[in-house]
């Protein structure tokens, strides 16, 4: 069927299917900072301002967060960016050598 024929067909009000509204909105996700006992606080901080733009107070406000509750978000974002950040936190704190974990969880 060529371009003008759909033309046509869209014109008689013949087999014309519309596409269905997408109705949800797409799912966010929290990323999660975890605590342990090994990487030191000033990283911590670090990561928070490097991968999370974040101020050096708030990144050190997040950073006790989780020091003293055991988790904290750092942000809530889109599935590809969370998953993105989650990657690049867990890959900069493998290559110093330290244990910090970062998750995601749908929000
Ligand atoms: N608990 C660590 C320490 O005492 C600091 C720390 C904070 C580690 C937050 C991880 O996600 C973390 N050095």
């Amino acid at each position: 069927m060529s371009g003008s024929d759909v033309t046509q067909e869209h014109a008689a009000g013949a087999a014309v299917q519309e596409a269905r509204p997408e109705l949800k909105p797409p799912p966010r996700y929290r990323v999660l900072l975890l605590n342990d006992d090994f990487t030191p606080m000033d990283f911590v901080v670090q990561v928070l301002e490097l991968f999370f733009h974040l101020s050096r107070e708030k990144a050190t406000q997040i950073m006790l967060h989780v020091h003293t509750r055991g988790v904290g978000v750092c942000g809530v974002f889109s599935r590809d960016v969370a998953e993105t950040k989650v990657a690049q936190v867990k890959d900069f704190a493998r290559r110093h050598q330290h244990p910090l974990m970062c998750t995601m969880e749908e929000a």
